[in-house]
């Protein structure tokens, strides 16, 4: 039987690749068994994930003892329509972007190292809610031990840069970071293995404290970043820009809304599916339910790009908004 991997299975596999660490291996585990289809074709290998999982957690940890389990804090499972996690220098206003945006509590603090472990929380922007994570700082010097995990299981990563401060020389302990560890991917920089996957995130900037901001910050960011990334102008004391950063997020998220509706009923238009963008019909009925991507025959859109309740096909590329009633053989 065939096992019919999925890309985000292919995508932990070179994660797993990659990986320099056994901190890393085991996360990149952890997702290949998450992600891998569940079904009789997968049967061995699932079993033999397994196997590799346990004897890698006993190389890490030791062997397993009554009641001990060994629990990953920078493994940040993942919520709502994407992931988003935050780098930058201590007291940059990453706790602060956390505590404003979402309901998590974080410690925010005029004093650096504040923050010690990550801390998720979601954001809601118009129907969805996204999922952010506040992380300890990075600096010239050091990075939190299984920081490179939390970024390269994360759908975006968001460079956070303090206004008020040095903004080149943060920019340039953020880049070193994330090129180090072959985090990036954009034009510049080379994210991918010997057989040329790509292994790194999308990446935008966050810059704080524009109520307090050096004469000509963002001018001397942009010049040092050379039009490599988007950036978004807040401040968490005034509330500016926050509106446009939650746009932005989820502008690079590239997911798409979708409400499913029953024959003969209205469709639910209080909690969307959300999908990558590039996500067929096929791909909501996996979503709803593993076992309905084989059986969805055809479909009824409403939707910008077709004719109110047209009948698509199931191979039909997803917009956002549409409402899809699925029919099935
Ligand atoms: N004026 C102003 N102050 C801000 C802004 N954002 C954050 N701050 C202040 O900057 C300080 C540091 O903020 P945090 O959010 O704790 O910074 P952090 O990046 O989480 O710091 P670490 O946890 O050490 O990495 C706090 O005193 C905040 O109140 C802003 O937009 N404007
Ligand atoms: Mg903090």
């Amino acid at each position: 039987m065939p096992a019919n991997l999925t890309p985000e299975y292919r995508k932990a596999e070179e994660w797993f690749r990659s990986a320099a660490t056994d901190d890393e291996r085991l996360l990149a585990l952890e997702e290949m068994l998450r992600t891998i289809p569940k079904h009789k074709g997968t049967d061995h290998m699932r079993a033999d994930l397994r196997r590799r999982l346990s004897k890698l957690k006993e190389a890490v940890s030791g062997p397993k003892k009554h009641g001990g389990k060994r629990v990953d804090v920078f493994h940040v499972p993942k919520s709502g329509a994407g992931q988003v996690v935050l780098l930058g220098l201590p007291n940059s206003g990453k706790s602060s972007i956390v505590s404003t945006l979402t309901n998590a509590k974080v410690n925010v603090a005029d004093y650096p190292f504040a923050t010690g472990l990550p801390t998720p929380g979601m954001a809601d922007y118009e129907d969805v809610s996204m999922q952010i994570v506040d992380m300890p700082p990075v600096t010239a010097d050091c990075a939190p031990p299984g920081a490179v995990g939390t970024y390269r299981g994360s759908d975006l990563i968001g460079i956070v840069i303090d206004l008020s401060g040095d903004v080149g020389g943060q920019m340039r302990v953020c880049l070193d970071f994330l090129e180090s560890h072959r985090l990036l991917i954009d034009e510049q920089t080379e994210a991918t293995d010997a057989t040329g996957n790509i292994l790194g995130r999308k990446a935008f900037v966050i810059c704080t404290k524009a109520d307090i901001a050096r004469d000509g910050a963002m001018e001397i960011l942009k010049s040092c970043c050379k039009g490599r990334f988007e950036f978004v102008e807040v401040s968490l004391e005034t509330g500016e820009g926050l509106k446009e950063l939650g746009r932005k997020m989820f502008e690079l998220l590239d997911v798409v809304r979708v409400y499913a509706k029953k024959p003969g009923r209205p469709a639910d238009m209080k909690e969307p599916f959300t999908l990558q963008r590039g996500s067929t019909v096929m791909d909501l009925a996996k979503t709803i339910h593993r076992e309905l991507a084989e059986k969805v025959k055809s479909a009824r859109a409403w939707g910008k790009n077709v004719h109110d309740g047209q009948n698509v096909h199931r191979t039909y590329e997803l917009a956002d908004r549409d409402i899809i009633e699925l029919h099935f053989q």
